[in-house]
């Protein structure tokens, strides 16, 4: 999917603070002019595959009216308590053609069950509500492994083969997200950078979400070879906080800053979960809206153009079928594939005269796995055949970063490989915007 938004919404929106204690009076949540077809409009005009909403966050409220709880939006002034943002989101969702996903803290610091083993049975009926139909298809179940009890705190043991049963039972296809999935995994920061090493396999066993996870190195560039797949999930905030606040307007990243933000999670094989978080009146404010606009105008400039369209290239390959010419074919499910055992190989882009780039797109064909461990790519220039790259992992996608060169052909080279590579693009680009930051 790679890009999805992240919407944090709820009594934080309203009193400024990034983890409510859960004594908030319900009236706090009290949005002006919600319209979800907002979110969902700027979000497909951005780019984005799908929403996840923050419907119950540490605070314990729920943005929807949970028979579990009586800390929701059916006990709050807005709309007569007959509100339910989960009903309007999901359906935006589905007119805007968006999928519709959540967030539901497992830490809860207004539940009184809360650090009992009552605590666990609420959890899966509150799960229950949101996931077992009311809302349609729920593509992702986001669990967060936060938990700030401290020491002396409540301490709630989960049983997380429940709760993700829970969720399997009722949502087949979701993806489950926590710091060891089992569906996808927290990629190690919440600056928006998944590691220049990154291999959607991780070792779980042993693991538990949150604190009981692997260190934030291994989430940042998963393990090699390991059985389990949960590919690396970068969320990040267009704010300084997660949740809107006024204050923080004038800083909302930049083009720049959103471009190497994507370069460092879309181009180093992560999905980007972007989160732009709704105002007091239930809106995206407008300077974030307009910058999602421009970051999505330059990402188009860069990469609607494919500077190694109209190029030839040679090299071996499995044979028929799997032709290197595969890797210039836009078509995801036509890749190019070496003999089996065989794990190097060298390929020749002839670039039919002079292409001055400096983006390499590659793209493995992931339904065989992630195989790639290292590659090199040179520029044949005015100097002679330059090195313009030397990296590890490939993945769903990567995009290397490499000077501005100027050069009539391109040579990849696969040096290392956990099996024979298969690669299913390989494009050029040029970023005029931001060519600085190599790391
Ligand atoms: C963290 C939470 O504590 C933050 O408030 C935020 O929701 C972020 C996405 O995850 O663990």
């Amino acid at each position: 999917m790679e890009m999805n938004l992240f919407c944090h919404f709820g009594p934080n929106t309203f009193t400024g603070a990034e983890w409510g204690d859960g004594t908030e009076p319900e009236d706090i949540f009290n949005p002006t002019d919600l319209d979800c077809r907002q979110w969902t409009a700027t979000a497909k005009a951005a780019g984005f595959k799908g929403v996840i909403i923050t419907a119950k966050h540490h605070d314990g409220f729920c943005l929807w009216p949970s028979p579990e709880s009586q800390h929701t939006v059916a006990q709050s002034q807005w709309r007569d308590g007959k509100g339910d943002i989960l009903r309007e989101l999901s359906d935006a969702c589905a007119a805007d053609g968006l999928r519709f996903g959540v967030y539901i803290s497992p830490w809860d610091r207004n539940d009184p069950r809360y650090g009992t083993a009552a605590y666990n049975g609420a959890f899966v009926r509150t799960l229950e509500s949101v996931l077992g139909g009311a809302y349609g298809p729920v593509f992702e179940q986001w669990f967060d492994g936060a938990c700030g009890e401290g020491p002396t705190g409540k301490r709630q043991v989960y049983d997380w083969p429940l709760f993700n049963g829970t969720v399997y039972r009722l949502q087949p296809q979701a993806v489950i997200f926590s710091d060891v999935g089992p569906g996808c995994r927290w990629v190690g920061n919440e600056r928006g950078s998944a590691g220049r090493t990154n291999w959607s396999t991780l070792e779980v066993e042993g693991f538990e979400p949150g604190a009981g996870g692997p260190t934030t190195e291994v989430l940042n560039g998963g393990t090699p070879g390991a059985a389990h797949w949960a590919a690396a999930e970068t969320d990040v905030s267009i704010r300084p906080g997660w949740f809107w606040r006024a204050s923080e307007t004038p800083q909302v990243k930049s083009v720049q800053k959103l471009l190497q933000i994507y370069y460092e999670s879309v181009g180093r094989n992560s999905l980007l979960l972007l989160n732009v978080p709704p105002d007091t009146r239930g809106r995206i404010d407008p300077v974030d809206s307009l910058r999602l606009m421009e970051f999505r105008e330059a990402l188009d400039a860069i990469f609607a153009n494919d500077l190694a369209a109209g190029a030839t290239i040679s090299g071996p390959s499995r044979g028929r079928g799997f032709e290197p010419s595969r890797l210039l074919d836009p078509s995801y499910d036509r890749y190019w594939a070496m003999p089996d055992g065989k794990i190097t190989a060298s390929l020749t882009l002839d670039l039919a005269g002079p292409k001055t780039f400096n983006r390499v797109l590659l793209q493995e064909y992931i339904p065989l796995g992630q195989r790639v461990s290292a590659f090199h790519v040179e520029a044949l220039t005015p100097d002679g055949w330059q090195e313009i790259a030397r990296e590890t992992t490939i993945g769903y996608k990567r995009i290397v970063l490499t000077p501005t060169v100027t050069a009539t052909a391109l040579r990849l080279t696969i040096d290392a490989a956990l099996a024979c590579p298969t690669l299913t693009r390989l494009s050029l680009h040029l970023d005029p915007l931001y060519c600085a930051n190599l790391d």
